[in-house]
């Protein structure tokens, strides 16, 4: 079955960061980078300092003479990297499988939480709004059926763009794209491809695979693919997260069956929430507390079939309570787990789903 792959990036992140954080630095020129005197190079400008023609990785000093009368300012890296995990915390709401590239940026596949009625674009949608509710910063996402494809599709409508990538347009979009702009082809290899006449995807599209491997060794196969839309769609996650829990802490020790009830009951309809969002069903429930003397206890009961509804989950977990629960012994904590999880429903997908 053909997946669905999301590419978000943040808009000029760490000037957009600095750009939040000081609203007198809101709508100019922000160059965020090292000292403009000797050595230092730019990490990155806003958008309103790319019109000065400056950029990434070029010389601070370059960038002075460029846009004179810029924001020039040293990177936060801490505050960076705490935004880096808030904007990880909400891929990680919609889908297992998020491979982050950099701070900013990151491979998702969605192909779980697609159907007739939510298509890809949706959902990149929806994820693009809540990194906005949390942070306050705006991304870009690609929607395509593969890595390469997808993340070319975020860059194309930058900033604050959605852009999907379908078979529909693809080679349309392939064929136009300058020949440096293909990822895997850097700054030598562009040359090289220039004096084959190679300018854009449609030259090379017109090339053979044996002469491009002749010319490019093994990469000219990759680049072969790369010209009819063809790439890997499987992520590089490694760290998967199998179960889905919540618990809470009580402010004093608790011996209270219908409150304790109550929370766990509460606790399970998030649990059903978070699996919910994710289209995800589990075969384990579990029940942790804690009692007044800090010990953890813990029972767990395998289900029939997946489960993912609040009160499912509430009925095993008011029976594991029962089972756990020692009835003069006050407890700290209650915590509820659903792990074991799987995919809920699989369907087909057709290029429908991304229109
Ligand atoms: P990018 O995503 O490449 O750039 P960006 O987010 O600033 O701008 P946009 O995506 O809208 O084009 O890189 C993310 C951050 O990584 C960037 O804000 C700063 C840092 N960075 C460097 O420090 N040096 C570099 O050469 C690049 C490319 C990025
Ligand atoms: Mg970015």
């Amino acid at each position: 079955m053909e997946k669905r792959i999301i590419h978000i990036d943040m808009d000029a992140f760490y000037a957009q960061i600095e750009q939040r954080d000081h609203p007198d630095y809101r709508g100019k020129p922000v160059i965020v980078g090292g000292r403009s005197q000797s050595r230092g190079v730019v990490a990155t400008a806003s958008y309103e300092a790319r019109k000065f023609g400056v950029h990434s990785a070029m010389p601070t000093r370059t960038a002075y003479k460029l846009c004179p009368d810029g924001i020039y300012v040293r990177p936060r890296f801490d505050v960076y990297k705490s935004v880096s995990k808030e904007i990880m915390d909400v891929f990680l709401s919609y889908s297992e499988l998020v491979e982050p590239l950099s701070l900013d940026e990151a491979y998702l596949d969605i192909t779980h939480l697609v159907s007739r009625e939510r298509t890809a674009k949706s959902v990149a949608l929806n994820i693009q709004r809540d990194i906005f509710e949390k942070t306050h910063l705006t991304s870009s996402s690609g929607i395509s059926y593969n890595k390469y494809l997808a993340k070319i599709a975020s860059g194309m409508n930058k900033p604050k763009g959605t852009t999907v990538i379908h078979h529909g347009n693809v080679m349309e979009i392939l064929k136009a794209m300058p020949i440096g702009k293909f990822p895997g082809v850097g700054r030598v290899t562009e040359e090289k491809m220039k004096s084959l006449k190679i300018f854009n995807g449609e030259d090379l599209h017109g090339w053979d695979e044996a002469d491009l491997v002749r010319e490019f060794g093994k990469r000219g196969s990759s680049l072969y693919r790369k010209a009819r839309g063809i790439g890997t769609s499987e992520l590089n996650v490694d760290r998967v997260r199998k179960s889905v829990g919540k618990e809470t802490t009580f402010d004093h020790d608790v011996n209270d069956d219908e409150y304790i009830l109550k929370v766990l009951e509460e606790l399970s309809h998030k649990v059903s929430e978070n699996l919910d969002r994710r289209q995800f069903a589990g075969r384990v429930v579990t029940v942790k507390l804690k009692t007044h003397d800090y010990k953890t206890h813990t029972k767990q009961m395998m289900t029939t079939n997946p489960i993912f509804k609040g009160d499912e989950i509430f009925h095993y977990a008011y029976n594991l309570y029962h089972e756990v629960k020692e009835p003069e012994e006050p407890i700290r904590l209650i915590g509820v787990t659903v792990s074991h999880l799987e995919e809920r429903s699989y369907r087909n997908l057709t290029i429908y789903d991304f229109l």
